[in-house]
């Protein structure tokens, strides 16, 4: 409850700021995108990371509030980026399933995109497959009602939570993100390799893009680009970082 009323303090303080984790290409290494990442910096104190954060505001509707901030700045980073000349091509963003089922929400995506002229092409929505759960038409139904403007879709952390094959035959997503904790063991673990390379075969066959999260090192990657992965991110090409080194960091891919 302390952190909570901390956490809904920091909105208001404005203690929270974006980072920005880069995502590239595999085969080509060419930088496709980032995912807004947020952060805690709670006066004279240190950067207080998500894992410890969002579970708490996931209790309450304060995850509503901190998601539609996230979104809102990623915007507005999005659309000063444009103005700079830096290329971003996408920005990916975390939707928890509360913000997503929010009656409104589909009408203040569109009115963000509008405010900050946002072409929807640079806008990735990422959610876990728990926002199916109990309500899979409504899911459906908006994730369309979003697709049809242009919105990308991706299934975070995929393989990790309440995989099933059923939500995958029906979700109208993009992308699946392998999650990171199979990536982490390759080359070691051919059990990790196994689902790694089934994963990336049934998104091809599905016609999803496939993004691997947790790349930390040149044999990974070679092995993902053997098999046909999409894209890739982790601290193989950078941890998440702010926006003035994320705005180098385009700079030197442009
Ligand atoms: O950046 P880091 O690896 O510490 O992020 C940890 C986790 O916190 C991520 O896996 C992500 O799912 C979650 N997270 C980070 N930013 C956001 C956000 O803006 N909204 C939501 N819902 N989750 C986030
Ligand atoms: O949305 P998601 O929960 O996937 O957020 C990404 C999380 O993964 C962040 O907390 C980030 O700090 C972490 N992360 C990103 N890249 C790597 C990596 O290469 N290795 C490890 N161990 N963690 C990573
Ligand atoms: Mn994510
Ligand atoms: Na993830």
């Amino acid at each position: 409850l302390q952190m909570h009323n901390a956490l809904r303090g920091a909105l208001a303080n404005q203690e929270l700021l974006l980072y920005f984790q880069p995502q590239h290409m595999v085969a080509t290494g060419e930088l496709v995108g980032a995912e807004a990442l947020v952060r805690w910096q709670p006066e004279g104190k240190s950067l207080v990371s998500p894992t410890e954060f969002i579970p708490i505001a996931e209790e309450s509707d304060l995850i509503i509030d901190i998601g539609m901030w996230v979104l809102e700045q990623s915007c507005m980073y999005m659309d000063k980026w444009q103005d700079m000349g830096l290329l971003l091509p996408e920005l990916s963003v975390n939707v928890s399933a509360k913000q997503f089922h929010h009656p409104e929400f589909a009408e203040r995506v569109e009115e963000l995109m509008s405010r900050y002229h946002i072409d929807s092409a640079m806008l990735n929505l990422e959610v876990t497959e728990s926002v199916v759960l109990g309500h899979a038409e409504d899911t459906i139904r908006k994730m369309e009602q979003l697709r049809e403007l242009g919105l990308r879709f991706s299934i975070d952390d995929f393989g990790a939570g309440y995989s099933s094959l059923s939500y995958l035959k029906r979700l109208p997503v993009d992308e699946l993100k392998i999650d990171r904790s199979f990536i982490r063991d390759i080359p070691r673990d051919s059990r990790d390799m196994a689902i790694v390379d089934a994963v990336i075969d049934l998104a091809s066959h599905l016609g999803f893009t496939v993004t691997a999260e947790g790349v930390e090192t040149r044999q990974q990657l070679e092995y993902l680009k053997q098999q046909g992965c999409t894209f890739y991110q982790g601290f193989l090409s950078s941890k998440a970082v702010p926006v003035d080194a994320m705005e180098r960091y385009i700079k030197r891919f442009q």
